[in-house]
């Protein structure tokens, strides 16, 4: 049944929607399956995603044909489908009023991602108008809290030196927290691995308390504070929170050291927001595993890491991973950029639509994923600014030196960046991020062909 004389108004204008605010416009790549009229298939699209179904249904009355979604625009050679939700369709709290990512999803990204008459369908872009920003949480937290906990200017406290607990599974709590403590000695920030969390063989609540006291020898070692990302990710809503309240109570007078790791995209927006609203006082970081199934750009359904990226602002998340943009180990581009701006700036034009975000605080860039500190100098570059959470993992602990060896090669790459210096030069007088060349000569012939001859370093 062709629903396009209800569900689409291609005379609606972009601009005059976005003035009005009285809609969530969202951009899509779509493809009807062979056969289908574009505009007939978009029509049904929006109608699966608001009001309607396959067929004219009788209870349907005027106020309903108000709030149907409407297609406004299309180009089939382009695959190119933009629909306006309005703002009404939208679920909201019986406790707040608020708005929730789960219903812009179950509209946006609900059934329309496997009718019969669409080949595929991936949304590469939404814009929130001003009144749905002002109901989504947004962050309690962001970067500037952490660079407040490690003494440094919050308007500009620069990069923060991260890694990962590895390996991702099978150490016992004591080797945990060695790994941990040897990373600090040289390092900011340390995450869980997003598996990492009350395996049977590391007991969180025997865990925990190590890492808390691997901490405080850090700190009394180095005189510098040092943040602990724990994870709180659970299937049940009790469990997370027991889990974050064990962390709270054992790190004590240093909880403001620890933020709340989640497995975001895997766990869901119930979880995201349970622990943004439960814990509005723990920076929320946000890992992303999972996402690749709908975000690579291999997948020709779901939405794109952009999109991931800007509803987990909306849900409060202080940071998400982003991606390394080509310079790492995971699926990305350099022009990856865009999921770090949109999120941490305060305006940005994207893919289909320039977003304004009123001030909601910004969500941090964590960028990770095969990065050493061969890596970053580039990364750096691209991106244009190191104000961001880098974890590396396999860089920290794959240093021939030591853990705390590994996290000053990656500060002394940020600072060989700043100083816009060749890395080579900069290594002949910054000897751990010299030992990250020996460490990973894959990536130091790849990048900085030469370079043994440079340092005087010979061949194995
Ligand atoms: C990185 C990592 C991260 C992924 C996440 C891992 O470890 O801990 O989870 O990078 O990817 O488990 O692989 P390494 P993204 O530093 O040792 O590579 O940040 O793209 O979501
Ligand atoms: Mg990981």
């Amino acid at each position: 049944m062709d629903q396009s004389d209800r569900y689409a108004a291609l005379d609606l204008d972009e601009a005059t929607l976005m003035r009005e605010g009285r809609h969530i416009l969202a951009a899509y790549k779509m493809r009807p399956k062979p056969g289908h009229a574009y505009l007939a298939a978009a029509a049904h699209f929006a109608a699966e995603s608001s009001t309607g179904t396959n067929v004219a249904v009788s209870t349907t009355d005027d106020f309903t044909r108000g709030v149907d979604a409407l297609v406004y625009h299309i180009d089939a050679a382009s695959d190119e489908l933009r629909i306006a939700y309005p703002l009404e369709l939208f679920d909201r709290n019986i406790t707040d009023g608020r708005m929730m990512i789960v219903s812009f999803l179950t509209l946006a990204m609900g059934n329309n991602q496997g009718m019969g008459d669409i080949e595929h369908a991936k949304l590469y872009d939404f814009w929130v108008p001003d009144r749905a920003l002002q109901l989504f949480d947004g962050p309690a937290k962001d970067i500037s809290d952490l660079w407040r906990v490690l003494g440094r200017d919050v308007r500009d406290g620069g990069y923060i030196a991260g890694t990962i607990i590895k390996p991702k599974l099978g150490l016992r709590p004591e080797p945990f927290a060695k790994a941990a403590y040897e990373f600090w000695l040289g390092g900011d920030f340390i995450k869980n691995d997003e598996p990492q969390g009350n395996q049977v063989f590391a007991p969180l609540k025997r865990t925990i308390p190590l890492v808390r006291d691997a901490m405080r020898r850090a700190m009394d070692e180095t005189g510098q504070a040092k943040l602990f990302s724990a994870n709180i990710t659970a299937d049940d809503h009790y469990e997370m929170c027991a889990r974050a309240d064990f962390i709270l109570e054992t790190f004590g007078a240093d909880a403001d050291k620890v933020a709340f790791l989640v497995d975001g995209f895997v766990g869901g927006p119930g979880m995201v927001t349970t622990a943004r609203r439960q814990y509005p006082g723990q920076y929320l970081h946000y890992h992303r595993a999972g996402h690749g199934m709908v975000t690579s750009p291999s997948a020709k359904r779901g939405y794109t890491a952009y999109v991931l990226a800007k509803m987990a602002r909306l849900q409060g998340a202080s940071g998400i991973h982003v991606g390394t943009m080509g310079y790492g180990k995971m699926e990305g581009a350099q022009d990856d950029r865009a999921i770090a701006y949109i999120i941490e700036r305060d305006e940005y034009q994207g893919p289909a639509y320039h977003q304004r975000w009123l001030g909601m605080r910004p969500t941090t860039p964590i960028i990770s994923g095969g990065m050493n500190a061969l890596r970053l100098p580039g990364f750096f570059a691209n991106l244009g600014h190191g104000n961001v959470i880098n974890t590396a993992g396999g860089g920290s602990y794959g240093h021939l030196d030591s853990p705390a060896a590994g996290a000053t090669s990656l500060r002394q790459a940020y600072e060989c960046w700043k100083a816009g210096a060749d890395p080579v030069e900069w290594a002949r007088t910054h000897r751990e991020f010299a030992r990250a060349f020996e460490s990973f000569p894959g990536d130091a012939d790849a990048l900085y062909p030469g370079w043994r001859a440079r340092l005087g370093v010979a061949a194995p």
